[in-house]
C-alpha cells in the first residue's frame, strides 16, 4: 500500500542556533531521507509565540518560554517524507530531554525541558496548521529529489 507522504514543521530553537547545532540537526533529517521543502531564519515575535504556544499561555513557565523563543533567531523548516510527522517527533524525542533516549536529537543535544533545541509538529492536524503559520505557499519549494534509493516502488 502506498504510504502517505506528509509535511511537518520544525523549528530549530534559539538555543540550537546559539550553540551552533543547526548543521548537526539538519544533517540528521537529510540522512534520514527527509526532503527539505522550506527553510528560513526568522525572529519569532511575541504575537507569533502566543499563537504557536496557545496551548501553553496559561502555564507558569509560559513567560520564560516566550522570552526564550523570541530572544534570538530560529531556523524554520518544512520536512516532507513518508509518515514525516511521526518520524520527526520520534527523531526529536520527548519534551523533557533529561528523559529523552540517546540517539534522539533532544537525548543527544540537550538535558533540559525548556531549552530542548527543537520544535516539531505533534500530529498531522497540528502540522496542517503550523506549516502555513510559518511558510507562505511560495516559500515551499517544488523540486525533484530522487526517491528510488529511499523507498520501494509501492511504499
Ligand atoms: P513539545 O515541544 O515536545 O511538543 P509541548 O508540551 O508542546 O512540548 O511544549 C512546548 C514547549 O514548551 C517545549 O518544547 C518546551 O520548550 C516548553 N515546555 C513545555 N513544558 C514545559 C515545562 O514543564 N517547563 C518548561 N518548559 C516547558
Ligand atoms: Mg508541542
Amino acid at each position: 500500500m502506498m504510504a502517505t507522504t506528509e509535511r511537518t514543521l520544525v523549528l530549530l530553537k534559539p538555543d540550537a542556533v546559539q550553540r551552533g547545532l543547526c548543521g548537526e540537526i539538519v544533517s540528521r533529517f537529510e540522512n534520514k531521507g527527509l526532503k527539505i521543502v522550506g527553510m528560513k531564519m526568522i525572529q519569532i515575535t511575541s504575537a507569533l509565540s502566543k499563537e504557536h504556544y496557545a496551548h501553553l499561555v496559561s502555564k507558569p513557565f509560559y513567560p520564560d518560554l516566550e522570552r526564550f523563543i523570541t530572544s534570538a533567531p530560529v531556523v524554520a523548516m518544512v520536512l516532507e517524507g513518508k509518515e514525516a510527522v511521526e518520524v520527526v517527533r520520534t527523531m526529536c524525542g520527548p519534551t523533557n530531554a533529561t528523559k529523552a533516549p540517546a540517539g534522539t536529537i533532544r537525548g543527544d543535544l540537550s538535558n533540559s525541558t525548556s531549552r530542548n533545541v527543537i520544535h516539531a509538529s505533534d500530529s498531522k492536524e497540528t502540522a496542517a496548521k503550523e506549516v502555513p503559520r510559518f511558510f507562505k505557499d511560495s516559500e515551499l519549494m517544488k523540486y525533484d529529489l530522487s526517491k528510488e534509493w529511499l523507498y520501494a516502488g509501492d511504499e
